[in-house]
């Protein structure tokens, strides 16, 4: 098309926008995930989870009628690059709002900045204590592990007659070290005694020192705040220690990543997850389809989650009459969000109001119920 065609075109439709006719327009949707690095796992099953739910609602039409865009940059699972991510989502792409990031850890160096410029920042994965806590426009509907563990040491205790552990855990990780403290109070809480207590950093790979030593106190279970990749080979390498303890894990233990390192070595692990493969309900069924479909791999806890936010975040937009202004649009998304229930691939859901802290005004929380998994044979059972 040539300039003046452009232009043309161009105040023809602002034209027609101006006599109140709506012109479709592109939704922008920042989506700053882990797409390479040790939390890849979960960062790129949240990608997927984005992308099935967006070009469902496109194929519907949209949201009145505009088309979702995603942005998708990688953040890497490190802090500094969700940071530079989150800068040019929000300063330059102009992105309405952003979806991310992936570990709580780059949320509480990334989160700030959107507070800042009034932008929403929607967590699906961030679960540690004290992210809503960052401002107002923080949400999330990944359950935190302050929901969670609680009720996965009680079902440890009642499966397996547990009354002293050895705990281990991540110390320079924002999430391992907030589920770490959640454990502490509910063992305190729920009388169990600790027989150690052992920490790692993150790249750690030999954890046979801290094993050696957790031995040696022989607990009746083993309360791992641990990701992934780190909890599968602390599994794999107490088992060459000759120990048989059952494992206690959080969200972080909720992945393929688990049962592709430590295989029925994870067996009896206990973890507490709003989203289950063994869900029947409808939306679930329909949600599994249709990611294996796309994505040639059966969907974890992490792109349920993602699935589903996309969808509440498209019902607050369905509210919404967006104005062209990027401030208010984006004041108006924040607004339309906390009055949104849904019932989705992980059930039930609802915002919660996390109360304000120092002053200041606190984000949304997931007011959702958790159902605790047991591994058997390479994978979570209900
Ligand atoms: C967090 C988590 C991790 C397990 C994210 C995938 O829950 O960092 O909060």
């Amino acid at each position: 098309m040539s300039y003046q065609m452009k232009t043309l075109v161009a105040s023809a439709l602002l034209a027609w926008s101006a006599a109140g006719v709506a012109v479709a327009a592109d939704i922008k949707i920042g989506v700053a995930e882990a797409l390479t690095g040790p939390a890849a796992k979960y960062g790129v099953a949240i990608k997927n989870g984005f992308t099935l739910a967006a070009d469902e609602l496109n194929a519907k039409g949209g949201i009145n009628g505009n088309k979702i865009v995603l942005v998708v940059e990688d953040e890497q699972g490190k802090k500094e690059e969700a940071i530079n991510v989150f800068k040019k989502l929000i300063f330059q792409d102009k992105v309405l709002m952003v979806f991310g990031p992936t570990l709580s850890n780059s949320a509480f160096a990334a989160d700030p900045i959107a507070n800042a410029s009034k932008t929403v920042v929607f967590g699906t994965s961030n679960t540690a204590d004290g992210i809503t806590n960052m401002g107002p426009f923080t949400f999330r509907n990944s359950v935190m592990e302050a929901d969670v563990l609680p009720v996965t040491t009680r079902a440890a205790v009642k499966q397996f007659g547990i009354k002293k552990v050895a705990v281990l855990y991540g110390n320079d990780d924002a999430f391992t070290k907030s589920g770490y403290d959640v454990f502490k109070a509910a063992l305190e809480q729920q009388k169990i005694a600790v027989t150690d207590t052992e920490t790692y950093a993150k790249g750690d790979v030999d954890f046979k020192a801290q094993l050696t030593k957790i031995k040696a106190t022989n607990p009746d279970a083993i309360i791992c705040s641990c990701l992934a990749e780190e909890a599968a080979n602390i599994i794999l390498q107490t088992r060459s220690l000759g120990m048989k303890q059952p494992f206690v894990g959080g969200n972080g233990f909720n992945s393929p990543k688990l049962f592709e390192i430590a295989k029925d070595g994870a067996d009896n692990t206990l973890m507490g997850s709003p989203w289950s493969a063994e869900n029947p309900a409808a939306a679930n069924k329909k949600f599994m389809a249709d990611y294996k479909a796309k994505f040639g791999g059966d969907p974890d806890q992490f792109a349920a989650q993602a699935f589903d936010a996309m969808y509440i975040v498209a019902e607050a937009l369905s509210k919404v009459k967006l104005s062209g202004s990027l401030e208010k649009d984006r004041l108006a998304l924040r607004d339309a969000l906390p009055a949104v229930k849904f019932d989705g691939a992980t059930g039930k859901f609802a915002f919660r109001r996390a109360a304000p802290q120092g002053g200041k005004e606190g984000g949304y929380d997931a007011q959702q119920d958790a159902i605790v998994n047991i591994a058997k044979g390479g994978k979570f059972i209900l």
